[in-house]
């Protein structure tokens, strides 16, 4: 009986949430919650929070109860095991693990009432979600360690994504940066839901990642004598030498730490270009055999990596391999991009590989090399990721295209079954100014205001139902030749990832400008109160923000 009872509970719930989220809820989405959740009905009263207040969490949630006790450190939450209690005074994280099978593991409910607060969730994600929620209807300055009662109002809210891949790339190759600010950036993406890190780990100007086989890969090719700073915009950098790289431990704990937030760290070795880091550490991998250093330069290079030289090969399996044991994730990016074929053209080894290979000339070489590394990562269990130009020498099966430039590559590779993260420049692209009024700049002239990313729709209007399921969802790119300090880097993100965060978890239609500027206001006080750096909104932006 009891049972049955359970299990009718299950099914309302299970009901309630598909109905929160297949219709729009007319009720304007007062509560200061950036991504906006797909359903909030505002209740009478409010409940205390004090000092001492218990969280009863099941076994495998009482981490995630945890990191919330952590943010509110002066409140001494005490955390006790325990499912499915509703203890008045309390809050109750509950789990219903049949919700899983039907709204995802990231789904959750809150019920705020006056006597208790009640989470439910299906897993752990979900109650972790909705403790990000509930963070966000603290008031800020609860996190500033003092621990007065907080009157949260009574609130009910039922909550899923609307895409699965809500990403961030930060590019730490072009500049370094520490095993704590990477942990701090994961910090601050979780309060708005995001859950996948792209880390741009090699490039021309550094390769970031300790690779057991090649030692010079970080002795040599981790360090450059120039570099580019915010305040001398120039191709050529005149800022000091730079360097650094994560040891493997150091990667270990960056995944672990992202893992218990529900983080995904997508790793990115970018080839055959953007390689020159490497061309400078390891022999026989490129098709002149000449010197290389590090470059300084920033822009399209033209030296490449020789695909036509097996050494190149192996070479690439090699990294890929110590790679995938550091990485567990299901993606692995392999680049693609800015591939000019000129040393292609004139070298004797991928000439003959061309031949051999039956191909039409270095466009499909390029292709025949994606595939090889691309076969590799599948005869072990991964998928690829590339950038959209690895559409143009013929995709492998099964890879999946970060579209970059515009969404036009993204469109045409779900159109013929690949999986997509939409990434235009125009709308998601961090390295470039948020106004034009007198902006740092992370390099590039254009300017993608808050605004615009916040109109960005993923899914192209030319995909049918079952087309636009292959779009994962979207990315915010932080490119960084010119952005060498971490409040730079910070300022860049915020609070333009907040708005992908909104586009890669609200349903469209509860999105709204007005509202979402309304909501920021909170985070803006929150991010003061943690010292998040971020670009404050001015009084010109009313001219310049479309
Ligand atoms: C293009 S986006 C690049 C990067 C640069 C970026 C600057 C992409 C796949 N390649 O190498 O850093 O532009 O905005």
């Amino acid at each position: 009986m009891k049972n049955c009872h359970a299990v009718q509970k299950t099914i309302l719930i299970f009901l309630i949430l598909i109905m929160a989220c297949c219709f729009n809820y007319a009720a304007a989405a007062a509560p200061s919650i950036v991504p906006v959740p797909a359903s909030v009905d505002e209740l009478d009263g409010s409940f205390t929070v004090t000092k001492g207040m218990k969280i009863y969490a099941p076994k495998n949630m009482v981490a995630v109860a945890k990191q919330f006790a952590d943010v509110f450190k002066g409140y001494e939450f005490l955390i006790v095991e325990g499912d499915g209690e509703e203890v008045p005074g309390a809050l109750n994280i509950v789990q219903e693990g049949m919700l899983v099978a039907v709204t995802g593991e990231e789904s959750y409910m809150i019920e705020i009432e006056p006597e208790l607060i009640k989470i439910t969730a299906g897993a752990p994600a979900g109650a972790f979600y909705a403790l990000q929620t509930l963070r966000q209807l603290m008031p800020p300055e609860a996190e500033g360690g003092a621990a007065t009662d907080a009157q949260i109002p009574a609130i009910k809210i039922m909550d899923r994504p609307r895409f699965r891949w809500r990403g961030l790339m930060l590019d730490v190759s072009r500049h370094f940066f520490t095993v704590d600010f990477i942990k701090k950036y994961i910090d601050t993406m979780v309060m708005f839901k995001l859950n996948t890190l792209h880390l741009h780990l090699t490039d021309d100007q550094g390769w970031r990642i300790e690779i057991k086989k090649y030692p010079a890969l970080t002795q040599v090719g981790a360090w450059r004598e120039k570099s580019g700073i915010k305040d001398d915009l120039s191709l050529s950098p005149t800022g000091p030498a730079h360097g650094g790289f994560y040891t493997q431990d150091e990667i270990r704990e960056i995944v672990k730490y992202a893992s218990d937030r529900f983080v995904t760290v997508v790793p990115e070795i970018d080839m055959p270009g953007h390689m020159q880091a490497a061309l400078a550490s390891v022999p026989g991998i490129s098709c002149s055999g000449k010197r290389y250093k590090v470059r300084t330069q920033w822009g399209v290079n033209p030296e490449i990596l020789c695909a036509g030289s097996d050494r190149t090969i192996e070479f690439v399996k090699d990294v890929l391999t110590e790679v995938m044991a550091l990485f567990p994730g299901e993606y692995i990016h392999i680049g693609g991009d800015e591939v000019p074929k000129n040393n292609w053209k004139k070298c004797e080894k991928c000439q003959a590989r061309i031949k051999k290979e039956g191909l039409s000339g270095e466009e499909e070489l390029q292709g025949w090399f994606m595939k090889q590394a691309g076969d590799f990562l599948a005869a072990h269990g991964r998928k690829m990721i590339g950038w959209d130009e690895i559409l143009e020498g013929g995709l492998p099966p099964g890879a999946a295209v970060m579209s970059w430039r515009g969404t036009e590559g993204g469109e045409k590779a779900a159109l013929s079954g690949h999986d997509v993260v939409m990434s235009p420049t125009s709308h998601c692209y961090l390295d470039y100014r948020q106004s034009d009024d007198n902006e740092p700049s992370g390099g590039f002239g254009a300017v993608t205001p808050l605004q615009k990313v916040y109109s960005f729709e993923p899914v192209p209007s030319s995909l049918n139902r079952e087309q636009s399921v292959h779009i994962m969802g979207l990315q915010g790119n932080l490119w960084t030749e010119y952005v060498s300090e971490q409040s730079h880097a910070e300022y860049m993100t915020y609070p333009r990832a907040a708005a992908i965060a909104e586009v890669g978890w609200s349903m469209r239609k509860r999105m709204n400008w007005d509202d979402f500027s309304e909501r920021m206001k909170n985070a803006y006080r929150r991010f003061d109160i943690i010292g998040v750096n971020y670009r404050a909104v001015r009084d010109s932006d009313d001219s310049t923000s479309k």
